[in-house]
């Protein structure tokens, strides 16, 4: 197998592939089962400050081309997470903590604490899609920027942010402004494209049962979104701002072309939840083999190499 092992922001992955924040990652359990397994990472749920249960059920539903959810933000709490990080550390492959908040001020409190904790990243998610009656902070730049400004002094670690996608170029422009002003290390790109609709025909009824059905969607629809957004992130900072590329990847080709975009990692959400934790292993073996068949020794030498017309 070839070596895809990959560095962001100074912190050195054993794989290039990771779970994305959300799956299979809430309880302590299955976050030492992502230690023991093919990842490269292990990636926190995103946390708040208080243990929350979520939306109520069902609230995650998969389909042929991909998956909707409301979880709802269940997790453990901050503090609960900032105990297990020393013991995950133990599995000698990063650990990102993903920061989430109900209510801005949320952000700085948990960022300095769960900072305090040792972890070898932090994800600070701005675009949870399923919060009733709360919209995403991706969507609004000034917002975004007033609060990174108060998180980035309480994180001395490399401090990443996760982003919904954006449909047009004028919004990549100024998200990606506020982030050059912001002292961001790393993206995570995308989130769920927020607030699809799946519907039974059958049943005549909506599929999950937040928000009267709405929910973010995941998976193989999804890449063509998430691709554009890493490309047009990796433009915009010109190739110097590490990407993690997350939507879409189903099998090994697929991550192949989030590198192309310009992506030195990946993360996998509905796949990994459809799949398991043997996903790593197989995406592992098919990205090997692509690059071996094209006659690339490493991601490095590819990342970016997008060719345009
Ligand atoms: O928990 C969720 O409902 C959730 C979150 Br915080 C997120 O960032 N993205 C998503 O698809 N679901």
């Amino acid at each position: 197998m070839m070596n895809l092992s990959t560095t962001i922001a100074g912190v050195t992955f054993p794989s290039c592939f990771m779970n994305a924040a959300g799956a299979l990652c809430v309880t302590q359990d299955e976050l030492e089962s992502l230690g023991r397994s093919g990842a490269g990472a292990i990636v926190t749920k995103s946390m708040t400050i208080e243990a929350r249960q979520g939306n109520p059920e069902p609230r995650y539903y998969g389909f042929l081309g991909g998956s909707i959810n409301s979880m709802g933000l269940p997790n453990l709490g901050y503090k609960a997470y900032a105990e297990l990080i020393p013991h995950l550390k133990r599995f000698g492959k990063p650990v990102i903590a993903s920061v989430a908040g109900l209510v801005e001020d949320d952000f700085p409190t948990i960022a300095e604490f769960i900072n305090a904790a040792g972890p070898d990243l932090i994800e600070v998610n701005l675009s949870c899609p399923n919060i009733p009656g709360k919209p995403q902070i991706g969507y609004d730049p000034e917002a975004s920027e007033r609060l990174l400004k108060r998180v980035r002094p309480k994180v001395t670690v490399p401090m990443g942010v996760k982003l919904p996608p954006y449909f047009d170029p004028a919004h990549h422009q100024v998200m990606g402004a506020v982030l050059g002003r912001c002292g961001v290390d790393f993206l995570s790109l995308i989130n769920s494209v927020g607030n699809g609709l799946v519907v039974d025909p059958e049943r005549e009824t909506v599929v999950i049962k937040p928000k009267g059905g709405f929910g973010g969607l995941g998976g193989r629809i999804i890449k063509p979104v998430a691709l554009a957004n890493v490309r047009a992130f990796y433009k915009f900072f010109e190739g110097k701002m590490p990407i993690i590329g997350t939507g879409g990847i189903v099998e090994g080709i697929d991550a192949f072309e989030h590198v192309l975009c310009g992506a030195s990692a990946v993360q996998i959400g509905t796949v990994l939840v459809e799949e398991g934790l043997d996903v790593f292993g197989r995406l592992e073996a098919e990205l090997s083999a692509v690059l071996m068949r094209k006659g690339y020794q490493s991601i490095q030498e590819c990342r970016g190499r997008l060719n345009e017309l």
